[in-house]
């Protein structure tokens, strides 16, 4: 079966999944695009999705026969409303992160989708399908033993005046937020955050960097830093201190030169190259359920998780120090 796709948002992500359907992955077709911005749309339409048709609304696009499955790729705060209608739809619904960018938000989408009985959302946190972070996983699992200390950093090279203090969280660390809680199989009990002097490239409504401190059920201690106008490149790192050794993600891969009395390999600067094969992975994976009217991978309740531990965060970046604690409600069996 051939999955009918509507995407809803067509900027730089929209815009790129569309070309993924389109381009490399098989099983799904783009029938339906919607943008708040129309030139943007259209742009889409007439070079990656010939045949698809614009619909003024992302919910006219939900409701209509011909879409079976729904993208939704728009900004970070429109992302609720959609899923919610998806669900109400009955239509399998691949969600960009953030989930919703509160986790009152996030809650309502869990509920709803344990009202309707089965699972039909899939969340778009893509390193758990990074051959790296699964390669890590595994070593942990296989040989450094039980997990101690992480050590991660998530460095862009520049971000713009737009991006503002708890942006730090909600758009850049969620993704740690969400993997180092996959992979260490564990959830998190507190959060702090510690600002070091503002670097020199930051901007009026941003203290860049920061270090976020996690701790977890069990016991362990995550240090993250993010840095996100740390201008050499587009940087994750995530290292693990476990009981018998230290297992480290794997750099993405890059020619080695020896040049000008230097040894030298280059470094990523755009995040669309970084986890590029991660995300043909996650949506391929979401074509195969949306094909038998269900979903798979990071849940609801993922995101729903990860938009409580964020909400943390932010009132540990206002705390600047203090711990907050993070409780989380009881799991519903449907994400067991
Ligand atoms: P963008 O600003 O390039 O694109 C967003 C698009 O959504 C714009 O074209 C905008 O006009 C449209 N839009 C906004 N509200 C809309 C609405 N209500 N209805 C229809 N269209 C609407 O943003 P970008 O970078 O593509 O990010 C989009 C989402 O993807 C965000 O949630 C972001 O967090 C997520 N993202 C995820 C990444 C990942 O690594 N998983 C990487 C980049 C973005
Ligand atoms: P973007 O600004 O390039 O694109 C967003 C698009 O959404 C714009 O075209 C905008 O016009 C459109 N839009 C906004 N509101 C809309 C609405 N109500 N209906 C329809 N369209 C609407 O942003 P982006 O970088 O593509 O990010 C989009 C989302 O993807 C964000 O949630 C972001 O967090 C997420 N994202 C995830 C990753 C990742 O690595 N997983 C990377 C980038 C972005
Ligand atoms: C972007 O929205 C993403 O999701 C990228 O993966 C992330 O690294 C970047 O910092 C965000 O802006």
């Amino acid at each position: 079966m051939t999955v009918r796709v509507g995407i809803i948002g067509t900027g730089a992500i929209g815009r790129e999944h569309a070309r993924r359907i389109e381009q490399v992955l098989s099983g799904g077709k783009v029938v339906a695009l919607s943008d708040v911005n129309a030139t943007s749309a259209e742009a889409v339409r007439a070079e990656i999705a010939r045949d698809a048709r614009l619909f003024e609304t992302g919910e006219a696009l939900i409701a209509s026969p011909d879409v079976d499955a729904v993208l939704v790729t728009s900004w970070g705060a429109t992302h609720e409303q959609y899923v919610l209608a998806a669900i109400a739809a009955g239509k399998p619904c691949f969600c960009e992160k953030p989930l919703a960018t509160t986790a009152e938000g996030a809650r309502r989408i869990v509920d709803a989708e344990v009202a309707h009985g089965k699972r039909l959302v899939q969340v778009g946190f893509m390193r758990r399908y990074d051959a790296g972070y699964i390669a890590l996983k595994q070593a942990v699992k296989s040989h450094t033993g039980a997990p101690i200390l992480v050590h991660a950093a998530h460095r862009n090279p520049a971000v713009p005046e737009q991006y503002v203090t708890p942006m730090a969280i909600h758009d850049t660390l969620i993704h740690e937020i969400d993997v180092l809680r996959w992979l260490l199989d564990d959830d998190y009990v507190s959060a702090r955050v510690l600002f070091p002097r503002k670097a020199a490239r930051s901007h009026a409504k941003l203290r860049d960097p920061q270090v976020v401190v996690l701790e977890t059920k069990k016991g362990v201690l995550i240090d993250v830093e993010i840095f996100v106008n740390c201008h050499y490149g587009y940087d994750i790192q995530c290292e693990v201190v476990g009981e018998d050794g230290i297992a480290r993600l794997p750099e993405p891969m890059a020619v080695e030169m020896r040049l000008d009395a230097k040894r030298q390999n280059a470094i990523l600067t755009d995040w669309k190259d970084r986890f590029i094969a991660s995300y043909d992975v996650e949506l391929q994976d979401f074509l195969k359920a949306a094909a038998a009217g269900t979903a798979s991978g990071p849940t609801s309740w993922d995101g729903y998780v990860a938009a409580i531990t964020s909400d943390a965060c932010v009132e540990a970046q206002e705390r600047a120090g203090e711990a907050v604690a993070i409780t989380l409600p009881a799991r519903p069996s449907l994400y067991n």
